[in-house]
């Protein structure tokens, strides 16, 4: 069976994006592929994280994982820090990768903003540790949402390179899996930017700890425009709010784009917005209370993610020590 390999930040409350964009189709994944998820705090402490808070979102982004369906006895879930290899490989990779390469990333751009020379120099090597995550487990598949594209293409850039520069056929080249309506959900408040954690404005994103009354108000507070809803995707054009929620709608009530425009084409925001926070907490709402029962075990929690590590060192390990020998490293 292939292997998947896919992570996500404790950089925060989850949000509907990391839901519909990642988590929802890890589960669905399951079926198909031996699936290896990973809680991605290595990559969260490239910008300033409070130790206390980074520790609390590890668990909830694990209890988050686990009350959506990851199958954590048929499948691996752990907290990166917790299996060395990644770093080391990552160290490896640093020495892989041509700085040219990393410095036409867009999301070092956009994250390091104005302030670059600020930036750590973890942001920068950032997509370096993605691959080592990646290729730690000779990864044949990984989902992604739109905005890890370019990241994964440098893992393929990465992974030919050390094959050839070595002489030898041991990574395989990972293909990217982008499914559904939802790669990329935008901002409420603003539909040209991805709804992400880090936005200042709570207003922007549905989180996956919100309660019923703050998603329905975030709803309907969502920025709009003066005309009726598109009834065709042509209509779209100019229109980047509109879209997006057309998109939630489709991707929360798990069919097309087309669909929905049938159904609400025409009609005014307010009723369609009603029918949205009606969908969007009948999706959330029994994760959440699964999430809360298992967060009021963290012992549980933190247990399924030592398993889960020892996993992950088993089947990554034996890869680095490979990967030592094929440097020349004495042991
Ligand atoms: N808006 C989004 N739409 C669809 N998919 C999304 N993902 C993130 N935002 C959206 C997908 O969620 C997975 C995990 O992402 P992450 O938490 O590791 O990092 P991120 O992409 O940087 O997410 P955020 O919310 O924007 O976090 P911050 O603000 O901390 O940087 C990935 O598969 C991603 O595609």
């Amino acid at each position: 069976m292939n292997r998947i390999f896919s992570g996500i930040q404790p950089t925060g409350n989850l949000h509907l994006g990391n839901y519909l964009g990642a988590i929802r189709n890890w589960v669905r994944l399951q079926d198909t592929y031996n699936c290896v998820f990973c809680v991605v705090d290595l990559h969260a402490v490239t910008v300033w994280q409070d130790p206390v808070e980074l520790r609390n979102s590890t668990r909830e982004v694990a209890a988050a994982l686990i009350a959506s369906g990851v199958d954590v006895k048929q499948h691996i879930l752990f907290n990166q820090s917790q299996v060395p290899t990644h770093a080391e490989l990552a160290w490896l990779l640093n020495c892989v990768t041509r700085m040219g390469w990393l410095n036409r990333m867009t999301q070092f751009k956009e994250k390091a903003g104005k302030n670059r020379e600020n930036a750590s120099v973890g942001l920068f090597s950032y997509p370096n540790l993605m691959a080592a995550d990646i290729l730690a487990y000779k990864t044949t598949h990984v989902p992604v949402g739109e905005d890890q594209k370019q990241h994964l293409e440098l893992t393929r850039d990465i992974a030919q390179k050390f094959n050839h520069d070595f002489g030898v056929d041991f990574f395989p080249v990972v293909e990217p899996i982008i499914t559904g309506v939802a790669t990329r959900i935008m901002s409420l408040r603003d539909g040209t930017a991805k709804m992400s954690k880090s936005d200042p404005s709570e207003n922007s994103r549905i989180t996956m700890v919100d309660s019923a009354e703050d998603i329905a108000r975030k709803i309907r507070k969502a920025k709009t425009d003066p005309l009726d809803l598109p009834s065709d995707k042509a209509e779209f054009s100019g229109r980047p709010e509109a879209e997006n929620l057309m998109r939630i709608y489709a991707a929360l009530s798990d069919c097309s784009v087309d669909k929905v425009l049938i159904k609400f084409g025409g009609q005014q925001f307010s009723t369609f917005k009603q029918d949205l926070a009606d969908l969007a907490v009948a999706t959330l709402a029994p994760i959440q209370d699964e999430m809360r029962r298992l967060m009021a075990e963290p012992d549980a929690v933190d247990a399924v993610l030592r398993d889960g590590a020892q996993r992950a060192r088993d089947i990554s390990e034996p890869i680095l020590q490979e990967i030592r020998d094929i440097f020349g490293f004495l042991r």
